[in-house]
């Protein structure tokens, strides 16, 4: 079964029969991963072509980082450190996606070449956000988010059943993307892994991918180097390293791949690439009656 994308990308990301790749271009001085390594426009333009290279499908370009903790920019710092990037990777002819919650954003990237509106808050950041994109017509990542990164972590509870919550709560996110006129087959739906959650959530969030896809959208599946994968492998003495959950992150996209999912966002391209191409095989082969 190979998953259904989101309408209006371009044709190479149309029907590539496997699950896609979104490799992750963090343009900030703190995000949690790699935080710091791609401030600079030109290093971070470079590492692009770089992910695109080793396979990414989509370059995922943010300018506001969301660990745990972090302190909002303003819009212009945001735009500053994005732009440029955005323009250099869509004139080198790759798909670029804009990591904001801001709908000033989400319109500078999408003219300067973005092909996809990748919202963490889900359209609750900003309320013009959902309505932006309607008017640019590109897909829209609608992931599932509570509060902003200051305080996420007081917004880690749920009932017994978190899939249920965050199943209804997207529901509720993607009503609001409707209702600001964007069109169905445009919305993809994320878990917002790690986004006011506890281990505990993820792993039953990825246990329950099956009920994800049941909402008819396309799903992205972020787990890249979270903590939950630090905290599953860590020793008494802490977590795993960020720099040691890559094997982690792989085994995710196998599994998310496996169950349907339309995209993975990753740090470590060439891992997932050859991850979800060995997902793909066994598919097939399972479709194939000899
Ligand atoms: N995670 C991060 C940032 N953006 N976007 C989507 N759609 N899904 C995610 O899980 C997600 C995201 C945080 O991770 P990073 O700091 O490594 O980019």
């Amino acid at each position: 079964m190979t998953p259904q994308g989101p309408a209006g990308l371009p044709g190479s990301l149309q029907d590539p029969g496997r699950c896609l790749v979104m490799g992750i271009l963090n343009v900030t001085p703190d995000s949690f991963s790699d935080g710091g390594r791609y401030a600079d426009p030109q290093a971070a333009l470079e590492h692009g072509l770089a992910l695109h290279r080793s396979g990414a499908d989509i370059v995922d370009v943010g300018g506001e980082s969301t660990r745990p903790g972090a302190q909002r920019v303003s819009s212009r710092q945001e735009l500053a450190r994005v732009l440029d990037v955005v323009a250099g990777l869509a004139q080198e002819g790759v798909p670029v996606s804009i990591d904001t919650m801001r709908s000033e954003t989400a319109e500078e990237a999408v003219r300067a070449g973005a092909v996809l509106v990748n919202d963490v808050s889900g359209g609750l950041a900003d309320p013009r956000m959902a309505g932006t994109v309607a008017g640019l017509d590109v897909p829209y990542v609608v992931m599932h988010w509570r509060a902003h990164s200051t305080r996420m972590g007081e917004w880690a509870q749920y009932g017994p059943d978190v899939v249920g919550d965050v199943v209804a709560e997207l529901q509720i996110a993607v009503q609001g993307a409707l209702f600001a006129g964007v069109q169905p087959d445009r919305i993809i739906v994320d878990p917002g892994l790690g986004f006011a959650k506890e281990s505990v959530h993820n792993w039953a969030l990825l246990a329950g991918m099956d009920r994800l896809l049941a909402l008819g959208h396309p799903l992205l599946i972020g787990a890249s180097r979270k903590r939950f994968l630090g905290e599953l492998l860590g020793t008494p003495d802490g977590p795993r390293p960020v720099e040691l959950r890559e094997d982690a992150t792989a085994a995710v996209s196998v599994l998310a791949a496996a169950a349907g999912a339309w995209c993975v966002r990753v740090h470590d391209v060439a891992a997932t690439r050859d991850a979800v191409r060995v997902v793909a095989a066994t598919l097939a082969a399972g479709h194939d009656p000899h």
